[in-house]
């Protein structure tokens, strides 16, 4: 899974990777210049894992991983500038935008003003000029083509023009409903605005724990059109520090503050609910591990996670929830207790399913 970490310059968002990757960029006062955006990855912590990890001793335990990427801001107005930085996030599965909401007075503020709103604006704004600038650009295309006699793609034409007609009420792509057939035949264009969208506010230091910052994230999700769940407040400076200390250090840190959970949990937590994700697991002594994927998906779907081999010769599942799997302690216990079923083809798979494919190659 790859985020893409979004926002004007200056918002923090080099803090913000910092602090979910536990690296060390360079944040500076003034706008960054960098040719390269920075990626970093951090593996998904799984209570689960650890758990199953500590009993059966695998040779190998391995966590799902989440790609955290972090370029140079977005700038309102200039396109050109906007399409490198977008193209930069084409590959990404969901945006988080870096809203700045502390003050600090050394740091300068690309609008002058610190108006979350504003700027939760002025991004979205960016990602629909950069889809319709891309729409028109393909629309023209095609025209120019049919001139020289190629026959036009109808379909894709029709889906364009609808999406373009959207965007321009100022709506982003994600809320267009499309068909699993109209966005297949859109997929290759790669918009920006159908991503899915999670929202980060930036807030001081001071202000942690202060009632005022949940206000504003309701006013910010209620003015955007975001679900509730999707915008979190967090103070980048500190969570930075929290993501350079080792985790024992770190717990004392978050308890001193009364964080709960640090950010960098929270946010891949909302990532996994936005983009509707669950977890799979798999046991054994050679490894433990999570697998990741779409939640709705099926035992066959799941099983070509793993392998196509194991989908292709794909026989059953023996699949044991995890819960019912703990409380007995063990394989052969769940099964005597009837907690391990076998499973076909279309079983939908739930989240923290242990499960076994059979199958034959
Ligand atoms: N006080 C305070 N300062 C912060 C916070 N987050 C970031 N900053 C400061 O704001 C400045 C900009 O932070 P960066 O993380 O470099 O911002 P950026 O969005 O990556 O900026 P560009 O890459 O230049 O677009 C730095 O001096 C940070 O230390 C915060 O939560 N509180
Ligand atoms: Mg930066």
């Amino acid at each position: 899974m790859n985020i893409a970490i979004s926002g004007l310059s200056n918002a923090g968002k080099t803090t913000i990777f910092n602090a979910m990757t536990g690296l060390n960029m360079e944040t500076t006062i003034y706008p960054t210049v960098i040719e390269v955006p920075h990626k970093g990855s951090v593996k998904v912590p799984d209570a689960r894992i650890d758990w199953l990890s500590g009993m059966f001793k695998p040779k190998k335990t391995t966590y799902s991983t989440i790609e955290y990427t972090d370029f140079v801001g977005i700038t309102k107005g200039d396109i050109a500038h906007n399409r490198k930085v977008l193209d930069a996030l084409r590959d990404a599965d969901a945006i988080v935008d870096v809203l700045r909401a502390f003050d600090d007075q050394a740091v300068m503020h690309p609008d002058n003003t610190v108006d979350p709103i504003r700027d939760a604006q002025t991004l979205e704004m960016e990602l629909l000029f950069s889809d319709l600038e891309l729409i028109e650009k393909r629309l023209t295309r095609m025209d120019d083509a049919a001139k020289r006699g190629k026959k036009p793609d109808d379909i894709e034409k029709k889906i364009l023009i609808k999406c373009k007609d959207f965007l321009e009420t100022e709506r982003p792509l994600r809320y267009l409903p499309l068909s699993a057939e109209e966005l297949k035949s859109i997929r290759h264009l790669q918009f920006v605005s159908i991503k899915p969208k999670i929202t980060v506010i930036n807030i001081s230091e001071a202000d942690m724990g202060d009632k005022e910052v949940d206000v504003m994230a309701d006013a910010i999700a209620k003015k955007l059109g975001y679900k509730r769940e999707h915008v979190l407040t967090l103070c980048g400076k500190i969570e930075m520090e929290i993501g350079q200390l080792q985790p024992e250090e770190a717990r004392d840190f978050l308890n001193a503050l009364g964080i709960k959970e640090p950010a960098c949990n929270r946010l891949i937590n909302v990532c996994y609910e936005a983009l509707e994700l669950i977890s799979f697991l798999t046991v054994g002594e050679d490894e433990v591990k999570s697998w990741t994927i779409k939640s709705g998906s099926s035992a066959l779907q799941a099983a070509g996670k793993i392998h196509s081999d194991i989908e292709r010769g794909f026989i059953r599942a023996e699949v044991v929830p995890y819960d019912a799997f703990k409380t007995t302690g063990s394989m052969a216990e769940a099964r005597k207790h009837g907690h391990v079923t076998l499973q076909g083809k279309t079983y939908t798979v739930n989240d923290g399913d242990i499960i076994n494919f059979r199958f034959n190659v």
